[in-house]
Parts: structure tokens; sequence; C-alpha cells
């Protein structure tokens, strides 16, 4: 389409810099997709991360996958890459024999420890419940027996291994990023880093009066480098036009010591969250219309 987001003509609109690739925890090469919908795989449960699930792939988006935990509803899907370290095979948690732990119920309660007890005598059936398993706790085995019957399970092959950590936080004020946008998290947007503290930054999303910003550690999955998306054929968003971002941001050298002090260098500092700016006339696109 010939208004398609353009990097390339942004980062001069803007005059700035993309993050550097050694910033991010993401893969040079980016790995292939090779799950198909409906296939099925352990994942952490996204509200409980120690314990792990049966998923189920409902979308293949990039290198990135909709997850649903199976037993649960289409309300909780969550998306991760090929290669995170929270999903793997059918049957890896009963290989590392570390799966036998209580469900949990409604509200994260958990449920009756006779329940688990019938698990006890099911090692085939090592896997607790979704957080939102809404059956009787009993009825959880067959459910996962039924569940699994006849399921196309994700290869091995499919799983990537996860990319190691940069070594420190490289991402500096000013620069330029790809990121998901966690109350859309289908979506990934054009984004700037507005502060650099520790270990962590502060994720601020073009176009949007911080309405979506959040702080993140350095080495999250949900961040990637400028042209990501682009490779890795994953839509991405046009910026929001509620306010312009400063037509100059500095990218300042490396001083990891005195992060604060830093940011207050720059004579573009910008304040958190961004005053409503007036918005320029047909400069990046539409805004999506709905406030999903
Ligand atoms: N439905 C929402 C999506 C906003 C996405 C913003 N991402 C940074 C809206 O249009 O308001």
């Amino acid at each position: 389409a010939k208004d398609a987001f353009s990097w390339e003509e942004y980062l001069k609109e803007t005059s700035s810099l993309p993050a550097p690739p050694g910033c991010f925890r993401q893969a040079r090469v980016p790995p292939s997709n090779d799950f198909k919908v409906g296939m099925k795989l352990e994942a952490h449960d996204p509200r409980n991360s120690t314990s792990v699930c049966i998923a189920t792939v409902m979308g293949l988006t990039g290198v990135r996958l909709r997850l649903r935990l199976d037993g649960s509803d289409n309300s909780n899907d969550f998306w991760r890459l090929v290669d995170s370290a929270d999903i793997q095979p059918i049957g890896s948690c009963e290989k590392n024999g570390d799966m036998l732990q209580p469900p949990l119920g409604e509200g994260g309660r958990q449920s009756d420890p006779r329940a688990a007890g019938q698990w006890e005598r099911t090692p085939h059936l090592f896997v607790p419940p979704p957080a939102g398993f809404r059956m009787n706790a009993s009825s959880w085995p067959m459910f996962l027996l039924r569940t699994l019957n006849g399921a196309e399970m994700a290869p091995a092959a499919a799983f990537k291994k996860e990319p190691p950590k940069p070594p420190q936080n490289l991402f500096r004020f000013g620069m330029k990023l790809e990121a998901v946008d966690k109350k859309n998290p289908y979506l990934i947007c054009p984004a700037t880093v507005g502060e650099v503290k520790g270990d962590e930054v502060f994720v601020m999303f073009d176009g949007w009066r911080g309405a979506f910003d959040y702080w993140c550690r350095y080495e999250s999955r949900d961040v990637f480098p400028v042209g990501w998306c682009s490779l890795t054929r994953h839509s991405l968003q046009l910026p929001g036009n509620s306010a312009s971002l400063p037509k100059a941001v500095p990218v300042l050298p490396a001083s990891p010591s005195k992060p604060s002090r830093r940011s207050m260098q720059s004579p573009y500092r910008l304040p958190n969250p961004l005053p409503a700016l007036p918005v320029r006339k047909g400069v990046r696109g539409r805004r999506p219309k709905s406030e999903t």
C-alpha cells in the first residue's frame, strides 16, 4: 500500500536513530514459524508462571503464536515467540518430573488437595489445569485425556532456542524500536525509549500520549529492533497522531551509573505523560478507530 509505514522516512522526519540490534534479546536472524493452527504444546500459564498447561495454537502472526490454554475461554489468549522459553513440546513437563502441583481454581485459590492426590495416581497426566479451568477439579484428568486424544502436537523442531540476553542494558534515551502493546498484545507499534534506569527501559508509544507506555527489563521479549515486523511479516501499527514527538531526540553516550542525570541532561527531555499537543493534519496516517 502506498501509505504503508516507512521507518526510513519516519526516522528522518523525527531526526531519530533506531536502537541497535545488540540492545535486544532477539535473534539476529529471526527464526522460522513452523507451527500450525490447532497444534498443542505446553506453556507456562501467564497468570501463574510456575504452572505449566496444555495450550493450543489459535493463530500465527509473524514469528509469534496466539495461544489459548485448553480448558479456558477466548478471553485470556496470549502471544509468545516461537523461540520463547515459556513454551515446550507436550511431554516436556513429565520428562522433567517437575509437574505435580495442585490446580489453581477461580481467583488463584488452591483447590481441594484430594483432587491433586487423584492426579498422583495418573502419572501421565502430571499437568495442572489452567487458572481459568471451570469444571470440578476431579474432572481434569479426563478433560486432559480428551483434549490430547487425537490432537496434533507441535513437533520439537518447531520450538527454537531462546536467544541469550545482551550482557547489559544498551538502550539509550530517544532510540526507536518496535514494541508489543501490552494492553493490545496482538499489536506491535513504533516506540521510543523514554528513559533508562538500571536494567529497566521505559517504552513510549509514538503518538499515544503515554496511555500505553510501560517499563520493562532490557532483555524483554516484547521489544524488537526497527525492521523486525517487516522482516518477520508481522503487521506494524502506524504511530498514533495524538501528540507529536520533538523534532530532534539526541541519542546520548552511555553512562550506566547515572541514569537519571543522563536523561536530565537532554534538552529535549519529555515530560511524562506527554502533554496534549495540537494534532498535525495528515502527517502519519489515521488513528485506528475504536478504543478497544
Ligand atoms: N483499540 C485501540 C488500539 C490502540 C493501540 C495503541 N497502541 C500503542 C485504539 O484504537 O485506541
